[in-house]
């Protein structure tokens, strides 16, 4: 019995991996894609698509439909009997909303029925807003003005309120909403909503992903009043526990074990955010090491030894959940971007990849602010990417060109809105969809003047939470764990192949450029 399975409820996809703790391999592996596997939700990327003003909600019965497609594929991999220990992490900051029929149901789910059948009538909101939802400036504002300014909320939560954060979130259904949001009985986040479903009961939330609500108090951990207040009325009884990542909050519940083939009595330990998760999977959970995940969206974190904030309100500081806390910084622009890239130009990713070998370094004065939605570092909305350098390139008429304007400028960005961590890494370790991608490492490279290594196992954030459970509940120390499964692939390791100079002058230039469209916006 030394297998660890952790799950990964990310945007677009649900997956999972398990590893064997005692001879250090991983044992299998499964993802399913939201749009792929489950294209009655109408969410091709993991949302539902046409929300107005802002707002992107997901269906809460399409993550649990794909846990069950991902158990079922992962017990034809594997014998799921051997899974000695259990932990997950879901997408940062989306939020489902219970109704009191929700403790009973979790608590009694029948194998013969699907999970998502049995607990559609506990939804009391029924889609989930997520992290790329931009539609509470007016919520975010409310709130700072109540408990004292966006100081205030800084120093309290971790961030200034910010519109995807679920406090925010909360207050914009409570206003639009009250009916439901007074029979709402509960609100998770979506790691703990489904921390709960596979163990049958209500589980608490960890300090990694509950940092990203504007509610906790980063000093001591636990709910602030003020902003609970500030939130919702009657909000603080609809929340759950808040607890530290090393806690075991229950057993996989009877379904599981029923229906898929694990033994009985499994420890499940608490789930985190797909970020704090993935800091624990390339073993980053000390202080010292940098990560940049490029997921749906651009991460760039690293543990922290104390806390510090972003003088310029944009970055974040979560729980770690090995120990202590971490710094944040989300592109919400990330790989949505890329891909706007790449389909305007009907290209698919070799093609995309090809552009860089026939555009220069710093690419000839083509500059682009690649945001196509509201974007969070810095906080702007252009209603578009900003394109700079010459008439063609400008009326999109340069597909090579644009590619590598888009990527350089994202990693632009990400350098200057990190520089606030004071952190200067020897190395990036990389992760996440887009890190395979070998030309998109290198401008990460060139642009940080740092190496870049990826690990052998991908997939982060499910590693992470396996872990993290092997940790809890198999007596193994986060070092031997890191021994085995977060080698760098040192084949895929790049140095910087530019010198310095070539991007000081470009970021100079993109900086210029922004200041003026931010005048404008
Ligand atoms: P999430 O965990 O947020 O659901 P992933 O880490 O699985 O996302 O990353 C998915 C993204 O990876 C896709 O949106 C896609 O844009 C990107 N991606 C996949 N393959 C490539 C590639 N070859 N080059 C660049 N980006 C890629
Ligand atoms: C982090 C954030 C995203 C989501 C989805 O603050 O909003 O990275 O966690 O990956």
């Amino acid at each position: 019995m030394s297998y660890s399975l952790g799950i990964d409820s990310s945007t677009q996809s649900c997956s999972a991996l398990v590893i064997d703790v005692e001879s250090g391999v991983v044992v299998a592996e499964a993802a399913v894609n939201f749009g792929d596997r489950l294209p009655e939700y109408g969410a091709p990327s993991g949302f539902i698509a046409g929300g107005e003003g802002g707002e992107v909600h997901s269906d809460p019965r399409m993550w649990l439909d794909a846990l069950e497609i991902l158990l079922g594929d992962l017990s034809e991999r594997c014998d799921l009997s051997k899974v000695a220990a259990i932990s997950g992490a879901g997408q940062q900051h989306g939020s489902v909303y219970l109704n009191a029929g929700w403790h009973e149901v979790v608590g009694s789910l029948d194998s013969g029925k699907g999970l998502a059948e049995q607990l559609d009538a506990t939804f009391s909101r029924s889609t989930s807003p997520i992290w790329m939802d931009s539609s509470t400036g007016e919520e975010c504002a409310e709130i700072a003005a109540a408990v004292g300014g966006d100081e205030v909320v800084c120093a309290k939560s971790g961030s200034v309120a910010i519109e995807r954060f679920t406090g925010p979130q909360i207050r914009k259904f409570y206003k639009s909403d009250v009916a439901a949001y007074e029979e709402t009985a509960r609100i998770h986040l979506v790691s703990s909503f489904l921390c709960s479903v596979m163990i049958g009961g209500d589980a608490a939330l960890d300090t990694g992903d509950g940092a990203g609500m504007n509610l906790v108090d980063i000093s001591c951990w636990e709910w602030d009043g003020d902003l609970v207040d500030a939130t919702a009325p009657g909000l603080m009884e609809k929340l759950p526990a808040v607890c530290g990542g090393d806690s075991v909050v229950g057993e996989l519940g009877e379904y599981f074990v029923e229906k898929y083939g694990f033994s009985a009595g499994v420890p499940v330990t608490i789930f985190t955010g797909d970020n704090p998760s993935s800091l624990v999977g390339m073993g980053a959970s000390e202080p010292g090491k940098v990560v940049v995940s490029l997921g749906t969206s651009d991460t760039f974190f690293a543990a922290m030894p104390d806390v510090v904030a972003d003088p310029a309100g944009c970055g974040h500081v979560f729980g770690n959940p090995v120990a202590g806390s971490m710094s944040l910084q989300c592109f919400v622009n990330g790989s949505l971007a890329r891909e706007g890239v790449k389909d305007k130009f009907g290209y698919d990713w070799d093609q995309f990849t090809s552009a860089f070998t026939v555009t220069p370094s710093g690419n000839g004065g083509h500059l682009m602010l690649p945001f196509f939605s509201p974007e969070s570092s810095p906080r702007l909305d252009l209603g578009g990417p900003v394109l700079l350098g010459g008439e063609v390139f400008e009326r999109w008429g340069d597909g090579d060109a644009a590619v590598r304007a888009c990527v350089e400028g994202q990693f632009i960005n990400m350098k200057l809105r990190t520089a606030w961590m004071g952190l200067s890494p020897e190395v990036i370790y990389l992760t996440g969809g887009a890190s395979q991608n070998d030309a998109i490492a290198q401008v990460v490279a060139d642009v940080f003047q740092t190496r870049v290594e990826r690990l052998v196992v991908s997939g982060s954030v499910g590693l992470g939470a396996a872990m993290r459970a092997a940790v809890n509940s198999l007596g193994k120390s986060m070092g031997e764990l890191e021994a085995m499964f977060c080698q760098p692939d040192a084949g895929s390791a790049l140095e910087p192949g530019v010198e310095a100079g070539v991007y000081e002058a470009v970021s100079e230039e993109f900086e210029r450029a922004l200041v003026a469209a931010m005048a404008t916006d």
